[in-house]
């Protein structure tokens, strides 16, 4: 039995009373043992870290971030969303993030990588943000701007194409 504001749940199932400070009346409720395990279920399979990235073409370089996840028996998402095309699945993918039951947000980009930075814009969740190497600049464009980010909207950045680190690190997150 666990108490919860001014409710008292039983997953023993049975008769509950309810009181509600400031009314002073008891009512009753009847326990509904079906819906508490369809809960835990949700509870159960719910993914702990989301792994976003930007482009379809980021997968095979993000695939690592989910096999580390995978070995640490982790339950994890992958999404692919832009900052720059998709601007509104980011935000609401990234705002609803915590509510959803994910802890770690695992951002991959390349190119001018604004992922990472705009994740950690829309949520409170840690971000670790993976620059991905492009065809120009090697990934040094993807890195300073996951890297580079304005104090009060933080980013942990891997190395570029570090994606199995931030498997390791959301782990790590994870299990302190
Ligand atoms: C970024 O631009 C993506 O993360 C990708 O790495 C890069 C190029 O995207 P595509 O044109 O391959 O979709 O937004």
């Amino acid at each position: 039995m666990r108490e919860e504001n001014s409710k008292v749940l039983s997953s023993e199932g049975g008769e509950l009373e309810i009181e509600q400070p400031g009314v002073g009346e008891v009512t009753t409720a009847e326990a509904m043992p079906e819906v508490e395990a369809a809960f835990e279920e949700i509870e159960i399979d719910a993914p702990l870290v989301g792994i976003i990235m930007g482009s379809r073409n980021d997968k095979a370089k993000m695939q690592p971030a989910g096999k580390a996840l995978q070995e640490a028996e982790i339950r994890y998402e992958v999404r692919v969303m832009s900052a720059h095309r998709d601007p509104d699945m980011v935000r609401d993918y990234c705002s609803n993030a915590r509510m959803r039951g994910l802890r770690v947000i695992i951002a991959g980009a390349g190119m001018s990588a604004a992922l990472p930075g705009v994740a950690a814009a829309h949520s409170d969740l840690p971000v670790i943000g993976v620059p991905i190497a492009g065809a120009n600049l090697g990934g040094l464009d993807a890195l300073l701007s996951a890297v580079q980010m304005p104090p009060g909207v933080p980013v942990a950045c891997v190395a570029i194409d570090g994606a199995k680190n931030a498997g390791l690190l959301a782990a790590r997150i994870i299990g302190l």
